[in-house]
């Protein structure tokens, strides 16, 4: 893959209407916004809905996810992806809290950022500091995505033979490996 193009795979969610609409329709817009951002979209999932993590912390989310293909690098289409987040009206306020709209990149193919060594560390950080500790620049794969069922059903419509370049696992093996009541809750609407 040249430096200048990726094929991503982006987790797309929101629980918060605004001016736009609902929640239905804002996931949807993105999908649109992508292509205007210059994105080829691949493939989209199903959409879902999820109850919010932490439990209770807001409204059930919609979730999907996304294969598109872009020529830029990682770094420029998760600007990309930050630009349609303000334009849907995405106000950042409080970690993990509800958004209208969260476009977060998940892989770039078999991209590894910044290296391995920092890629392994962020995903190990114990639970106890996810929800204070974020990364201040872009780690791929996603350092949480083996964590979220949320992220790994959707994404199982899509790519579910996408291996993770440091672990080896694919995301079918991935979501096998959560706790089965988990992925029961996330349901194709
Ligand atoms: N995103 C979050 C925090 N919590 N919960 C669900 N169900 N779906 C999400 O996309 C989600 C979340 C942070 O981005
Ligand atoms: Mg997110
Ligand atoms: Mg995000």
């Amino acid at each position: 893959m040249p430096e200048n193009s990726c094929v991503t795979l982006v987790a797309v969610g929101g629980n918060l209407t605004n001016a736009i609409g609902d929640v239905k329709t804002i996931v949807s817009r993105s999908l649109l916004e992508l292509s205007r951002k210059g994105a080829v979209i691949r493939a989209v999932s199903r959409f879902f809905s999820t109850p919010a993590f932490p439990r209770g912390s807001g409204p059930d989310f919609i979730n999907l996810a996304v294969c598109a293909a872009w020529t830029c690098s990682p770094e420029d289409a998760l600007a990309r992806l930050h630009d349609i987040e303000t334009g849907l009206g995405r106000v950042r306020t409080q970690r993990w809290g509800p958004r209208t709209i969260d476009l977060d990149l998940i892989a770039a193919g078999d991209a590894v950022r910044p290296d391995a060594d920092a890629q392994r560390a962020w995903a190990a950080l114990p639970a106890g500091e996810q929800s204070t500790k974020a990364p201040d620049r872009l780690v791929l794969p996603h350092p949480r995505m083996q964590d979220r069922a949320f992220v790994l059903v959707p994404l199982r419509d899509i790519a579910p033979d996408w291996r993770h370049p440091l672990t080896g696992l694919t995301v079918e093996q991935m979501t096998a490996a959560l706790d089965p009541a988990e992925i029961a809750e996330i349901k194709p609407i």
